[in-house]
């Protein structure tokens, strides 16, 4: 009994220290168990990890960009190889392994891809389990509006910030297990037919205008910076940061 209260107050020590490291930089953190992730996914999507063990969801906020992304942009010299965003989260990451030297951490970013092109981590399906955002699929919608020939991608919603937010990756706690974790189910803030049909064609159909992002009242969205930076294709990027460097520096 003793050795199970240790392990639970061990897991929610890691649980709040790994919210208040990232929670400063615009940042959310949910906890989940492999378990509930595994439930839901087709065999290739499972991880290899015993049910109990606990994981964690990392979502960026509107105020991520200014929080944390724009003062790496504006500290780093030359924006190397790769991403500044993709770079900026990886370092982030990393940094927990360094909070928690004494665990095994598999960190896992959104866009990681195994040979197959298959992604590592379907982080709306983990936002989803972890209870931090409703994620809405075509079979969220019955009866089904759109035809057979009609591909239809879900898409999750943040209950302050609707679309307004990412899902950035999930950490692995591989030694760690979290047999009482509570389970929280995420805000169904869409609640009905026509508003989920609303929401789903917006994201399929018009992503570009931004408006599937609101399709609540938000608390916050992003600033004109940060969707100027988003619009701007990857290879462009470079030439936005330079101009963003001489504006804000
Ligand atoms: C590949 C990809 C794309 C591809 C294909 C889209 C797709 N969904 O397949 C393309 C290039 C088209 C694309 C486009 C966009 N994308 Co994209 N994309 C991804 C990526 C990397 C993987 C998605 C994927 O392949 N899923 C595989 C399929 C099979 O998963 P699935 O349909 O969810 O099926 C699973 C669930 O149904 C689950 N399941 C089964 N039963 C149940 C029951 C329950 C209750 C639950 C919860 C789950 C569940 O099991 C299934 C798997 O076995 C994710 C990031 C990630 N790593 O997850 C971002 C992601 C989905 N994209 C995102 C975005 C924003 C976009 C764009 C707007 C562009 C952009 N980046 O700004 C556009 C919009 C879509 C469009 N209109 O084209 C966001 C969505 C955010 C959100 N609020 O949901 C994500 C999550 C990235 C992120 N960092 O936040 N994308």
């Amino acid at each position: 009994m003793e050795k199970e209260i240790r392990k639970e107050s061990l897991n929610s020590d890691v649980i709040d220290k790994i919210n208040d490291f990232f929670s400063s930089k615009g940042l959310e953190s949910y906890p989940f168990k492999i378990g509930w992730y595994n439930e839901v996914v087709d065999e290739n999507f499972k991880f290899p990890y015993k049910e109990d063990t606990l994981a964690v969801v990392i979502i960026s906020t509107p105020s991520m960009f200014e929080a944390g992304l724009l003062p790496y942009i504006l500290r780093e010299e030359c924006p190397g190889g790769g991403d500044m965003l993709d770079n900026y989260l990886k370092g982030e990451f990393a940094k927990i392994q360094e909070i928690f030297p004494q665990h095994d951490i598999e960190a896992i970013h959104d866009f990681e891809l195994h040979p197959s092109h298959r992604p590592k981590v379907l982080v709306q399906t983990a936002g989803h389990v972890a209870g931090a955002a409703y994620y809405y699929q075509r079979k969220d919608v019955q009866p089904d509006p759109w035809g057979e020939e009609t591909k239809i991608f879900g898409v999750s919603v943040h209950p302050k910030f609707g679309g307004w937010f990412a899902l950035r990756g999930v950490l692995i706690f591989k030694d760690l297990q979290c047999p009482d974790l509570p389970k929280k189910a995420p805000d169904d803030i869409v609640p009905t037919h026509e508003l989920r049909k609303e929401l789903l064609e917006r994201f399929n159909f018009r992503w570009q205008d931004w408006t599937y992002r609101d399709i609540i009242l938000v608390e916050g969205k992003y600033s004109e910076h940060q969707k100027l930076y988003f619009e701007t294709p990857p290879k462009d990027r470079p030439q936005l940061i330079q101009k963003l460097k001489r504006e804000l520096k």
